[in-house]
């Protein structure tokens, strides 16, 4: 039986309620903690079926961000325990070490993102990532004046996010439509974003847009620096596995009343898109930074055997 908690979580998750890979993974390891304490299961099996469905509750959200199943991973894997109490006190602990380690990776990344950031610096943000963000803050702290120019994002507008996030913290701010990117360009010292995925080969997987920005600051000069702690490596892709991108109600481009109006014109909204390795400068996790080529050797090292689902029904 899914917990009402579950299911709120869930349907957070799909109406980004809850949004950005890192707040949903911590959102998934809460609900499965929520799932365990409430669970009335008789037997350890039963527990663990209950855990098992859950999860599956919890993936079938969105199925791009792999934060959501590394997450879902970590807590079921650390379930240990012959009785349903054991097993109990087993999922809360293991929920608690991964908030911790999620938190941990955030400001150790936000660190050694903040080295690349000079006093002074300009940085262009696409989307709202709170790892990119941390880097930011980092630097903040360091005592470094840091301006954003910060793209709104269509559709979902989760630059205003960034740049609120931003204004908190003292840093000014210039808001600019997406199709403005290019031309300020020359005017920042850093294209600064999160990921959703890192493939295997370096690719990032990004809110939609970011590819076309990672190639106009590659023309630019610009360096691209993508902060995403390790949650963020696709285990999948090492064994030849793509990287699901999602596709989103179309509503959210054109409204039903615009659409009637313009002729009824196909509509499409993938909220993701693949930036191929060779336009990004750094991926910053909590372990360094990496050329993008070279991230498969840490992926190998933490999730060399991590592609297994153990959600799925035994
Ligand atoms: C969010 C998005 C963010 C990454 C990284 O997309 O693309 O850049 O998730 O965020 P959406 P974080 O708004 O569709 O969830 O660094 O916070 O994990």
């Amino acid at each position: 039986m899914v917990n009402e908690d579950v299911r709120t979580t869930a349907e957070d998750i799909a109406e980004m309620e809850i949004r950005g890979a890192a707040t949903i993974a911590r959102a998934a390891a809460d609900a499965l903690e929520s799932q365990a304490e409430a669970s009335d299961a008789e037997s350890p099996a039963a527990f663990r079926a209950e855990m098992r469905e859950a999860a599956r509750h919890l993936r079938d959200t969105r199925p791009t961000a792999v934060s959501l199943p590394n997450a879902l991973r970590y807590v079921l894997r650390n379930l240990e325990g012959e009785t349903v109490r054991a097993l109990r006190a087993s999922a809360t602990e293991a929920a608690e070490s991964f908030r911790d380690q999620l938190e941990r990776a955030q400001d150790d990344l936000g660190e050694i993102g903040a080295n690349r950031l000079r006093d002074g610096d300009v940085v262009m943000t696409h989307c709202h990532s709170t790892d990119a963000l941390a880097c930011v803050k980092a630097a903040l702290d360091d005592g470094k004046h840091i301006e954003a120019v910060v793209k709104e994002t269509r559709p979902r507008k989760q630059g205003h996010i960034t740049a609120e996030q931003l204004r908190e913290w003292g840093v000014p701010v210039t808001m600019i439509v997406d199709n403005a990117g290019r031309r300020y360009l020359d005017e920042v010292d850093h294209v600064l974003v999160g990921a959703d995925s890192i493939a295997a080969d370096g690719s990032v997987i990004n809110k939609v847009g970011t590819s076309m920005l990672a190639v106009s600051a590659r023309e630019r000069g610009v360096p691209v620096m993508v902060a995403a702690q390790t949650l963020k490596l696709h285990p999948d892709t090492l064994t030849g596995h793509t990287v699901e991108i999602e596709m989103r109600d179309e509503t959210e481009v054109l409204a039903d009343d615009d659409r009637k109006r313009l002729g009824n014109p196909d509509v499409e909204n993938p909220a993701f898109d693949v930036t191929p390795p060779r336009y990004v400068d750094a991926i910053v996790t909590e372990r360094g930074q990496f050329p993008p080529e070279s991230i498969v050797t840490l992926m190998r090292e933490l999730y060399g055997d991590g592609t297994t689902e153990p959600w799925t029904e035994e």
